[in-house]
């Protein structure tokens, strides 16, 4: 991979989007190669928690040294210009089945922040589980001033995460804002200083790696299920997980160390 690099910290995998010329807009070579690491991540049965951010490097332009960041700064304009309709739909797909994808990767995906959040890159922020902002990112879905529409997710995913309120103003106004608005309206889980992101999702990932695998990665099919149905049949998908987590190891390690005063040593992910 060329534009992508996929890094591993413990059980964390960490995915670098490195296409520093476009800010990371999703061209088809890029969204391929993050297609990719998305691959090695998931071949790997090391890692259960996946974190997703973009470059961060010193540049110095006329003489003076400043910080050039991005997370995704949108689909590639460049290549979506000349698309016919029928060519969109082609184009479009792989961004889609990518945010799917991420939507239902097994592991808990977090989304790091730490630059430009436009357009499909605040699309596929979405469609992760959890979202950390860099004090310097910045968020919104500009597509109608490009004459388009949001079109990998953004009119269903923000107007379930926001509301449909929020998110009409957001997207029919394209306007971009800032990290602390992004956390008040509750797009994402929290802001903190850029020098600090990649520590806190560390920090974040760390927390949820204490805990049963088998039940985190149940409760986020429950979640994600429960989205997209009425709450009868969500509960009704929630009991069948509940089940499952009953009959695991670490139902039995988790509840007899409680039984027992001492401190869980180890899940052991089944
Ligand atoms: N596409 C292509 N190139 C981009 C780009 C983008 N979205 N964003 C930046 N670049 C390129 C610039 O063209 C420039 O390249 P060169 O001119 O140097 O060759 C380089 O990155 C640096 O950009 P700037 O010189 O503009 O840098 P600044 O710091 O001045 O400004 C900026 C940064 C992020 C504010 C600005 O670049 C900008 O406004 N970019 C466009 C943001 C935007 O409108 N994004 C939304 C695009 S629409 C779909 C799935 C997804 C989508 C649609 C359909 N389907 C599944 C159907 C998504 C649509 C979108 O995201």
């Amino acid at each position: 991979m060329e534009l992508v690099n996929v890094e591993k910290k413990g059980r964390i995998g960490i995915i670098v989007m490195n296409n520093q010329k476009a800010l990371n807009a999703l061209s088809e070579k890029f969204l391929g190669e993050l297609n990719e690491a998305f691959d090695v991540v998931e071949a790997d049965s090391d890692v259960d928690v996946v974190i997703i951010t973009g470059f961060e490097v010193e540049v110095e332009k006329d003489g003076v040294k400043k910080m050039k960041r991005s997370f995704i700064a949108g689909a590639d304009i460049k290549e979506m210009l000349p698309l016919t309709p029928a060519e969109s739909i082609r184009w479009g797909k792989v961004g889609s089945d990518l945010n799917l994808r991420i939507e239902n990767f097994k592991v808990p995906v977090i989304a790091a922040i730490n630059g430009f959040c436009l357009g499909g890159g605040n699309e596929l922020a979405m469609s992760c589980d959890i979202r950390i902002a860099s004090d310097k990112a910045s968020f919104g879905q500009p597509e109608v001033g490009l004459g388009i529409t949001p079109g990998a997710g953004g009119t269903q995913r923000l107007a379930r995460l926001v509301g449909a309120g929020i998110a009409k103003e957001l997207i029919y106004t394209g306007r971009v804002i800032k990290p602390d608005e992004a956390y008040r309206i509750g797009l994402v889980n929290r802001v903190v200083p850029a020098e600090e992101l990649m520590d806190t999702a560390i920090a974040l990932a760390e927390e949820i790696l204490k805990n049963s695998q088998v039940a985190v990665q149940q409760s986020k099919r429950c979640i994600n299920f429960g989205l997209q149905t009425d709450i009868q049949t969500g509960n009704a998908f929630e009991q069948q997980a509940f089940a499952v987590t009953n009959g695991t190891e670490d139902k039995k390690i988790g509840m007899t160390a409680f039984v027992e005063k001492n401190p869980v040593k180890n899940f052991v992910g089944r």
